[in-house]
């Protein structure tokens, strides 16, 4: 056999890896996930019971048991007790070391088995918690982990109570970590054990202070050596400390380590995230072996809060500018590969963000790491949300929470904020029924836990900015509770909840007059957006992306011309999963500047147009690229329709079908073309300077006189001021349009109001049917709708749904819709009707309520000869209540 170099090198790699891999299980600290073959088992049962086989499923870990449930009926998903098991071979060479069982987070209480014994407890579902299982593995055998976790609300974990879902499961990474009997800290809190900050910072020097604890768990007395070494990001070594121990059999002592001034640090920033390491070894003095060591990412920076000027970052002036975010993502839950926790931090990056608020609880650790690569600020929190419960359980579990949040990721230079409270007078607010003592005695507890997390947090850490966030109510201010933490973060509202997009500005502009000494951060702020919804009439409400982009627009400015304001979060960076949410997508909170599968909608390039240095340019609308509507007065086959371009370029010129419409001057990082439409493919092309952006919109425009219309379809939302694009089918819906001689439209009726406030029809889960903004909005008492198409055999489908919860259902052939299970009594005919089409009787006496239930999306199709020149003539006859329609498909065949 013949060696070449490649292959002697490869083999001198094999074994200088085989040496390292030795050492690593030998000495040190060694971790390894044991996240595949676990097996599932949803319910409970004792431990003693014998549970089938087939009851059990083979899943791997991030797992969680809601991805499917939360999403479907009416939202009820199972919040309960599910059980896991593995069997975990432990090497026999491990004899001798200290193992460790470390899971990153399940949500939410935990009880942790090993070969039948119970190892630990744990509450709370967001942050890490590891067992020393020394004592109980059997060596070279196989080992039964089992673990009984349970989802359901419970008045001693936080949150109670919170627009998001509380997906059950071991979602995040498990680890077995073994380390040498003399250690660093292992049963802190689940932390590394081993801290790192900066002291005397500036940009001329700095020093690195590093601290922890040692454990020395073997029978005798050991001299040690504890050893920092900070390297550069190209692994050069650019100061050594170190400190001499001695440890008796059985002690834990303390170590701090402080560097000499390193001059002119490489600053830490969002524009440049320069990281350090600092390899910190616990060494045996005699034999010179590594123990134990701990790598951290290190990064100099400083910062600062001021109530007029807002944050400070190394000294300068940094406006905070980014989004919230939750951990879900489509189809998979919160049980997310680190994969897409580090993508969402990119595309947040790529957003041009240099701030994140890790809502509303501590995120994987993945989140955090790549915040520090990546450069992205962050203010991170414990989910005590909308409610407390004044026990001493409840308190403990809260406080328990914050040391593990705090010390599980002290180290990350990216956050600068620890909160600790969300809207936390939400509930009492809007409680009708609570008295004055219930609220006095909830507004003590509130402010006994305030002070107790403040206390806790400030005394872990001197340096980070204490917050809370408050929902726009004086009671924050009037009990006092504002004036708690070192920062306020404000979640407001005006255009969505409230009234008056420009209603920010003066609210903020009140509270800083009021409080002059207390900073200020706009937290939240967002309407729902669905990018199936196109208007070019947008309101509140109403879900289109085109009253998001109104809406952040006012936001951006009103913030931004604010020196007072720290900064802004949008709610959300993505959609994501809430299972009491009835929205446009049921179950989803839709206020993402992303889909809950994080594809950008159009404010996403907004906030590039206004963050980013390099040039934006993009023309919105690409989720409405497919339309159908109306010619204009003047005909000629041309439909005029406004464009929006985002850009932080001056000017756009925009080009249509190759011919140029001019170049125009941005206002707000936006400029309008009207754009004249034709039927087919039309060509739009921006250029700004050597930017350019291209977007085909496939048109169909119908004629005046619809007789002069190539028919294909009509597709008419009725009762609706949107388009809506159907995403399985590419079909598109237009707004209904009131009937005029030789064209097509309503005769009569109304557009559906739940309420005055709400533009949204039926705020509900319209069953049967993924397309329920199509359902949501109808027109109700309509006399009838009328094609004037030529002659020929159409195909007509009516769209129904019964909005009244009160419906008469005794005689529903099935229990169709999960309203009825909800005992929503009494129950009544609300409506009854015939439709005729030309003349025939083609529904009598229909009651969508008895047949089909409330919330139920019906569909009816039937064939209607046009003759004569009459069109087809659609007539709704009401023989009880008012009739109604959800929308109208019109097809020649
Ligand atoms: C809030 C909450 C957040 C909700 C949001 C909303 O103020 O803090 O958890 O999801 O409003 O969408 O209503």
């Amino acid at each position: 056999m013949k060696y070449n170099t490649m292959t002697m090198c490869k083999g001198v790699l094999i074994l200088i890896q085989a040496i390292l891999w030795s050492t690593a299980l030998g000495q040190g600290r060694h971790s390894e996930t044991i996240n595949t073959g676990w097996q599932f088992h949803k319910g409970d049962f004792r431990q003693d019971t014998k549970v089938e086989e087939s009851d059990w499923q083979t899943v791997n870990i991030p797992h969680t048991w809601n991805q499917k449930d939360a999403f479907e009926g009416n939202g009820k998903y199972y919040r309960g007790v599910g059980w896991y098991r593995k069997a975990v071979i432990i090497p026999e060479d491990w004899k001798g070391r200290k193992i460790y069982l470390h899971f990153e987070a399940a949500n939410q209480e935990t009880q942790v088995f090993l070969n039948h014994e119970p190892i630990g407890h744990h509450r709370g579902g967001y942050n890490a918690f590891r067992y020393d299982i020394t004592d109980i593995v059997q060596y070279g055998k196989t080992n039964q982990l089992r673990v009984k976790l349970d989802n359901r609300h419970n008045w001693n974990i936080p949150p109670l109570d919170a627009d998001f879902t509380f997906y059950g499961g071991i979602y995040r990474d498990v680890h077995l970590i073994t380390v040498s009997p003399t250690h660093f800290e292992m049963d802190n809190y689940a932390s590394d054990g081993v801290f790192v900050k900066a002291e005397d910072l500036s940009e001329a020097s700095g020093k690195l202070k590093v601290w922890g604890k040692v454990k020395n768990e073997e029978a005798l007395t050991k001299r040690l050596l504890v050893k920092s070494v900070l390297k550069d990001a190209d692994g050069h070594t650019v100061m050594e400390t170190s400190q001499k121990l001695k440890l008796a059999q059985g002690t834990t002592t303390d170590f701090m380590l402080m560097s000499k001034a390193i001059t002119q640090p490489h600053l830490w920033s969002p524009e440049d995230p320069y990281l350090y390491t600092v390899e910190t070894k616990l060494i045996e003095q005699k034999t010179g072996k590594v123990l134990d060591e701990v790598e951290t990412s290190f990064g100099f920076r400083w910062f600062s809060i001021d109530a007029d000027k807002g944050f400070f970052l190394n000294g300068k002036h940094l406006k905070l500018v980014g989004a919230n975010r939750h951990q879900d993502y489509k189809g998979l839950g919160n049980a997310l590969p680190n994969a897409i926790h580090r993508k969402d931090m990119k595309l947040l990056k790529e957003m041009g963000a240099n701030f994140i608020r890790i809502a509303h609880y501590p995120h994987d650790p993945e989140v955090y790491k790549a915040c520090d690569e990546l450069g992205l600020l962050s203010w991170s929190e414990i989910p005590v949300i909308n409610d407390v419960t004044d026990t001493e359980e409840y308190f403990k579990v809260c406080t328990d929470m914050q040391l593990e949040h705090i010390r599980q990721n002290y180290n990350h230079p990216s956050i600068v904020m620890w909160g600790y409270m969300n809207e936390i007078f939400i509930r009492m607010v809007f409680n009708r029924k609570m008295t004055k003592e219930d609220k006095d005695a909830k507004i003590d507890a509130t402010l006994r836990l305030a002070r107790k997390l403040e206390d806790i947090t400030r005394t872990e850490d001197a340096e980070r900015i204490t917050v809370m966030a408050l929902h726009g109510d004086q009671v924050y201010n009037e009990t006092g509770i504002a004036d708690i933490p070192q920062l306020i973060g404000w979640n407001l509202y005006y255009g969505w909840y409230v009234d008056d997009i420009y209603g920010l500005g003066k609210f903020l502009d009140e509270e800083h007059r009021n409080h002059p000494e207390r900073p200020l951060f706009l937290s939240e702020y967002g309407p729902g957006a669905d990018t199936r919804i196109n208007t070019f009439t947008p309101k509140i409400y109403d879900f289109s992306a085109d009253y998001q982009r109104l809406y952040h627009s006012g936001y951006l400015t009103q913030i931004l011309e604010r020196d007072y304001m720290a900064g802004m979060t949008a709610w959300n960076f993505a959609d994501f999963g809430s299972a009491g949410r009835h929205d446009t997508r049921p179950f989803i909170n839709q206020k993402g500047l992303m889909n809950y599968d994080r594809q950008p909608k159009d404010v996403y390039y907004l906030y590039q147009s206004y963050l980013l240095k390099e040039p934006v340019l993009k023309i919105t609308g690409g989720a409405f690229a497919k339309r159908q509507a109306m010619e204009g007065e003047s005909g000629k086959g041309v439909c005029n329709q406004d464009v929006i371009i985002f850009t932080n370029q001056p000017s756009v010129e925009l080009f249509h079908n190759g011919k140029s419409l001019g170049i125009k001057n941005a206002l707000e990082k936006q400029v309008v073309f009207s754009v004249p439409f034709k039927s087919g493919d039309n060509t739009l092309k921006a250029i700004a300077g050597k930017t350019e952006d291209q977007l085909i919109i496939s048109f169909d425009v119908v004629p005046q006189e619809l007789s002069a219309y190539n028919f294909g379809e009509i597709n008419v939302n009725a009762g609706a001021g949107y388009w809506f694009n159907d995403e399985t089918t590419g079909e598109v819906w237009m707004p209904d349009r009131k009937y005029q001689k030789g064209q097509w439209g309503y005769i009569e009726g109304e557009p559906y109001r739940k309420d005055n406030r709400t533009w949204q029809g039926v705020p509900r889960n319209i069953e049967g049917t993924d397309n329920d903004p199509l359902f949501q909005n109808m027109r109700v008492n309509p006399k009838g709708y009328t094609f004037d198409v030529t002659d020929g055999n159409y195909e007509v489908t009516l769209y129904f749904v019964e909005p009244n919860a009160k419906v008469a259902n005794e005689s529903a052939i099935y229990e169709l819709s999960a309203s009825k299970q909800q005992n929503e009594t009494p129950r009544q005919d609300v409506r009854i009707f015939n439709v005729k089409m030309n003349g025939k009787t083609v529904l009598e006496g229909f009651n969508i309520g008895k047949e089909f239930g409330a919330f139920y999306g019906v569909e009816k199709t039937y064939s209607v000869k046009a003759e004569n020149g009459e069109g087809i003539q659609i007539v709704f006859e009401s023989l009880h209540g008012q009739p109604l329609v959800s929308a109208l498909k019109v097809r020649k065949q």
